[in-house]
């Protein structure tokens, strides 16, 4: 037995916490190996990203009730910007940022839709990409994540509950709003009330600011437009006609808007699963009227 033995002194890597990394969406500080914000539970991974470039991220929030079809929506968006070789074309930075695509692609390709979103903003999938176009000589670096929308009604009823949605959307240079087209074209109002609603809290963020809710677009798409044809033939008198309180909203609050419609599936079918019961199924995959809404949204932010 030695009596005397030597302890290298780590006492310095101490020092790297002292150094506070800030959120990108919150902008709170975080310790440098933190992988969630302990504030708002974004991934710190995007603060990380944007560190790296000389230009800052901007933000685009896709938003709707939950089950209007924001995953499978933007799944597909990811996945046919990615592969494009003309016009607009999306790279992603990081490798956490293929993760929605990935699962929503997997997912369609077995013949099922992606599984709901968890509630946590901790298990949401952020990307965060380079968006380039043919017209644009400059990149324009995006941050999209797929939100609960549970947890966006919840934000909207209780302020403050969800910190992450209140960042992102006061922040977003743009904003997609998804309302689902099936339940409007039976007759449901839900779907009118529910984005009133959103419309009225985005409003409301920053009200009669120059740079705020009024001069931001806004891209309104009504999903699931393969089991509504009158939708998808005139997106625009179909808000005016079924929808006309989210078009009066729209008109009064946001003049920056316009109607869209698009569809993933091209036609759905109803199956067992074991232990869950009927689901919905695609039977075909026929993307329709998904890059549009996007384009348009871009075309505006610049
Ligand atoms: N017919 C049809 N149904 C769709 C389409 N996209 C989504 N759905 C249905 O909507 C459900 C919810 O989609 P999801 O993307 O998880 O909604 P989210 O909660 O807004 O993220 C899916 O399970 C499908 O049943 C579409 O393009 N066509
Ligand atoms: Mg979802
Ligand atoms: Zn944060």
């Amino acid at each position: 037995m030695t009596r005397h033995a030597e302890l290298p002194l780590e006492s310095y890597r101490l020092a790297q916490y002292s150094v506070q990394v800030p959120c990108y969406i919150c902008e709170e500080g975080n310790t440098f190996d933190a992988e969630f914000c302990r504030y708002c539970y974004a991934p710190l991974a995007l603060a990380h990203q944007a560190n790296c470039q000389k230009i800052r991220p901007q933000m685009i929030a896709t938003i709707g009730a939950s089950g209007v079809g924001k995953t499978v929506y933007l799944g597909m968006l990811m996945d046919m910007l990615s592969r494009r070789t003309s016009r607009t074309q999306m790279l992603a930075r990081g490798a956490f940022s293929i993760t929605l695509q990935q699962t929503t692609m997997a997912a369609l390709a077995r013949c099922e839709f992606p599984e709901k979103t968890a509630n946590e903003p901790d298990r949401w999938n952020w990307v965060h990409s380079q968006v380039r176009s043919h017209e644009q000589r400059k990149a324009t670096e995006l941050i999209m994540p797929d939100m609960a929308g549970e947890a966006i009604l919840e934000e909207m009823n209780h302020p403050f509950t969800y910190r992450v949605i209140r960042s992102l959307l006061s922040k977003s240079s743009g904003i997609i709003i998804l309302v689902d087209a099936a339940t409007i074209e039976r007759g449901k109002g839900d779907q009118d009330f529910f984005t009133m609603k959103l419309l009225t809290y985005l409003s409301e963020l920053d009200p009669g600011s120059r740079t705020g809710s009024r001069a931001r677009p806004v891209s309104i798409v009504f999903s699931k437009a393969d089991m509504c044809t009158t939708c998808a033939a005139d997106p625009e008198t179909f808000a005016r006609e079924r929808a006309n309180g989210l078009w009066q909203h729209c008109r009064e609050r946001f003049p920056k808007h316009r109607f869209f419609a698009a569809a993933v599936a091209g036609a759905c079918g109803v199956r067992e699963k074991f232990g869950v019961g009927e689901v919905q199924a695609p039977l075909r995959i026929e993307p329709k009227g998904i890059v549009e809404p996007f384009e348009w949204l871009l075309g505006q932010m610049r």
